[in-house]
């Protein structure tokens, strides 16, 4: 592992975003560049895997080694490159839809398996790519182009959901607060273990008056100005639970004594019984190589 100074500027790739002007994901970038500039891992010993969405755009704009994926699919590829290189530093990225519709099923689990990856969600309650469709973190009432009497589902509350699941670090930012938003992704890649930041990135083309900036700003609110104590998880659940009322940014919830990761649980056993790892028989079996 390769511990660098690099400055914000380094994870700058020579892409252009093609976002929408004003478009939350642009901060969201900003607070991604300050916290791998804090982190300082060399760009060539990250793998940053995304699905499709405007938001899955995000990989392509760094220098690390970007996989935009397949929509709803970035998670099971990235346990994939955990397993198999424990020892890169693995970023997922992707959309509410990516993330909680067509991926939804993905999540539990790679909660409940503990591998070592940062999640960040771009949750702007809307499909941006695809127009203005409804999502699964839109609100009840929503019209939309798929909605045309308003949504008559409830949403999921991506925060509650991965807490449910166990998730050993589960926090909140806004691009609104790009500073902070940094601060809280830092800490998340910090995490040894499966790390969830949802962020509220506003959609400016698609999505609603209430969830742009100049709201975020107005409604925000750290959870360490509500006392929260965030080793405390029936207290982060019940905080979660003003999910689309409330817009808290921080830390909801660290476990304090992580347990260990799946991949340190193979390479353990692995290890234990002499055996080559995984990825080696995978190929010894692929190139028909004498073992
Ligand atoms: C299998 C499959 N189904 C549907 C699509 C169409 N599609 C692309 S992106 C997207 C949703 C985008 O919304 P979200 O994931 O929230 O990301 P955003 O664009 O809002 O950042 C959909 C439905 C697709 N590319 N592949
Ligand atoms: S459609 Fe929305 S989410 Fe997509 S780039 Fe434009 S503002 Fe951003």
């Amino acid at each position: 592992m390769t511990t660098v100074a690099l400055g914000p500027k380094d994870f700058k790739s020579e892409l252009k975003p093609i976002w929408c002007p004003g478009c939350g994901d642009f901060g969201v970038l900003q607070a991604l560049y300050r916290a791998l500039s804090g982190i300082g891992r060399a760009p060539h010993e990250i793998a940053f895997v995304s699905g499709i969405g405007c938001s899955s755009r995000i990989p392509g704009y760094t220098t690390a080694y970007g996989f935009n994926t397949v929509h709803g699919r970035a998670l099971p590829i990235a346990q994939g490159i955990k397993l198999a290189r424990p020892e890169l530093l693995v970023l997922v990225a992707g959309g509410d839809g990516d993330g909680f519709s067509i991926g939804g099923g993905h999540v539990a689990h790679a909660v409940r398996r503990n591998f070592d990856l940062t999640y960040l969600v771009m949750d702007n309650q809307i499909y941006g790519l695809t127009k203005g469709q409804l999502s699964p973190t839109s609100p009840h009432g929503l019209e939309t182009a798929t909605s045309p009497y308003g949504s008559l589902e409830d949403p999921v509350n991506p925060l509650a959901y991965v807490l449910s699941y166990g998730a050993g670090f589960v926090a909140q930012g806004t691009p609104a607060d790009m500073p902070g938003l940094a601060k809280i992704v830092e800490e998340a890649i910090r995490y040894p273990g499966f790390a969830f930041v949802n962020i509220q990135s506003p959609c400016v083309t698609y999505g609603q008056e209430v969830q742009q900036m100049k709201v975020h700003k107005a409604t925000m609110k750290t959870l360490a100005s509500v006392g929260h104590d965030q080793t405390d998880r029936i207290a982060a659940m019940r905080l979660a639970q003003d999910y689309g009322k409330a817009l808290y940014t921080g830390v909801f919830y660290r476990n304090p004594e992580p347990p260990p990761t799946f991949e340190a649980l193979v390479r353990e056993r692995q290890t234990a019984q002499g055996e080559r790892p995984a990825r080696e028989k995978i190929l010894d079996r692929y190139l028909q190589r004498a073992t």
